[in-house]
């Protein structure tokens, strides 16, 4: 209507489906959308769908508090999310669209003797691999953070903070739209409003096409993106993806001036906040502790989280809540991703980002458009394969991923 009214270009078409595509992606997430950009921008490969149940942007993309950065602990992790920061860094320009990425800075506080030790762990890890991150006492972590509590009175007193100074936050919803409407502006059509429903395979085994709510859809290879329904969509060709399927809620005060100027991270005591360029205090919570597709989650869970922001930041203890909501996060048993081709010829599957695959949106996005491309890996997605779960390779980033589960 506000198109109508405006006489606005549209930013993305919406065309009907064609007979068969090179490639389809299932999922209009920022990963679906970012690889279907990257496989036309990168790899000249432009007859390709992403393929959307609901609106593009509607995942777990536009349901995110939008935390961005890149210190994880072991090199799998650091090369993929640093080649995403180094992304982020340069996306508005690239996509010529806005993402607000804004640099602020993570600041993750340490309550005791266990978390400086682990903190400290990832700190020289990292900088081994040239990605920034320092260690704070609470007097620095105050500086940095004026609202924050460091008095030993506190219920859990801080000893401390790692802070990574480029790591911040990005536009959610400016992300989705960024890269569909350059992905639209290469070729790739876009198709919302249309649920896989089937797999379908040749007699050689490889793929062929997907059912769809629209009806069959060929397609050369397919790249399953679809987050929270990875397992629903991979069972549809008979492959098991170790997941699962958990909510993770958010939600937003009403808006402020500007207060908090930074990203603050509590896995003690079970928070994190930011606040966003329109004023309201981005809240997150730990995942709720039992598997469910239901984006309604526990209301135990965000109280509990509020009391954790109440205790670490008093100053806010009668500001109102807004909006809560929740996405449904697939977890992999060793808090990692999987970007791997499968034991079905053709079918692709990008999985296991969890609560903490926003960060990694333009850098997985790029990385799966290489794998289905040239099906290799590229050595910074390599590790990331279905295989450790057989040899026993994990890549275990539970502490790096700073989020309760
Ligand atoms: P999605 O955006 O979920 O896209 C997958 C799409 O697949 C969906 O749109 C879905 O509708 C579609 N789909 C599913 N099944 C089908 C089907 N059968 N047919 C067609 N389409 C289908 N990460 C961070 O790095 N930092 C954070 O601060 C952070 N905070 C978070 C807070 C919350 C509350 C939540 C829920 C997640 C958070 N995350 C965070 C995690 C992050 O949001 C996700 O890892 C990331 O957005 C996943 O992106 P995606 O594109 O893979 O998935
Ligand atoms: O991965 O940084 C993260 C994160 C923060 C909140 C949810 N996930």
């Amino acid at each position: 209507a506000m198109r109508a009214h405006k006489g606005w270009e549209a930013q993305w078409t919406s065309p009907e489906p064609r007979k068969e595509y090179d490639v389809v992606i299932i999922g209009a997430g920022g990963h679906g959308l970012g690889a279907a950009y990257y496989l036309a921008k990168e790899h000249g490969i432009t007859n390709v769908a992403v393929i959307e149940k609901g609106w593009l942007g509607g995942g777990n993309t536009g349901r995110n508090t939008t935390i961005i950065r890149s210190n994880y602990l072991y090199e799998e992790s650091m090369h993929i999310y640093e080649h995403s920061m180094k992304l982020w860094e340069g996306l508005s320009q690239d996509l010529n669209y806005n993402v607000m990425y804004s640099p602020r800075g993570v600041m993750m506080l340490s309550h005791n003797v266990h978390d400086q030790q682990s903190f400290k762990r990832h700190i020289h890890a990292n900088r081994l691999y040239g990605i920034d991150n320092e260690w704070l006492t609470p007097e620095q972590a105050k500086a940095f953070c004026p609202p924050l509590d460091i008095s030993s009175t506190a219920r859990y007193p801080i000893n401390g903070a790692a802070l990574q100074r480029r790591g911040g936050t990005a536009r959610h919803d400016a992300v989705a739209w960024g890269f569909a409407r350059a992905a639209s502006d290469r070729g790739v059509h876009i198709i919302q409003n249309c649920e896989v429903t089937g797999i379908r395979r040749g007699s050689d085994g490889r793929v062929t096409g997907v059912d769809t709510s629209k009806g069959f859809i060929g397609a050369k290879k397919i790249g399953v993106s679809a987050a929270g329904h990875t397992t629903v969509v991979m069972q549809m060709a008979g492959v098991r993806v170790p997941l699962q399927s958990s909510p993770l809620q958010a939600l937003v005060s009403e808006p402020l001036k500007p207060i908090f100027p930074c990203v603050v991270m509590s896995n003690t005591v079970h928070a994190y906040i930011s606040q966003s360029d329109k004023g309201e205090l981005v809240i997150g919570a730990g995942t709720d502790q039992y598997n469910s597709y239901s984006q309604t989650g526990g209301l135990q869970i965000i109280t509990h989280t509020l009391d954790a922001i109440c205790e670490l930041f008093p100053m806010f203890r009668r500001v109102k809540m807004m909006r809560s909501w929740g996405g449904i996060v697939d977890n992999t048993p060793d808090r990692s991703a999987i970007q791997s081709k499968t034991p079905v010829p053709g079918l692709y599957v990008n999985c296991g980002w969890g609560t903490g695959g926003f960060k990694a949106t333009p850098g997985s996005a790029n990385l799966f458009a290489h794998l289905i491309a040239r099906d290799e890996p590229h050595k910074f997605n390599a590790g990331l394969n279905l295989d450790r779960f057989r040899t026993g390779r994990l890549i275990d980033e539970a502490a790096a991923a700073a989020v309760a589960h």
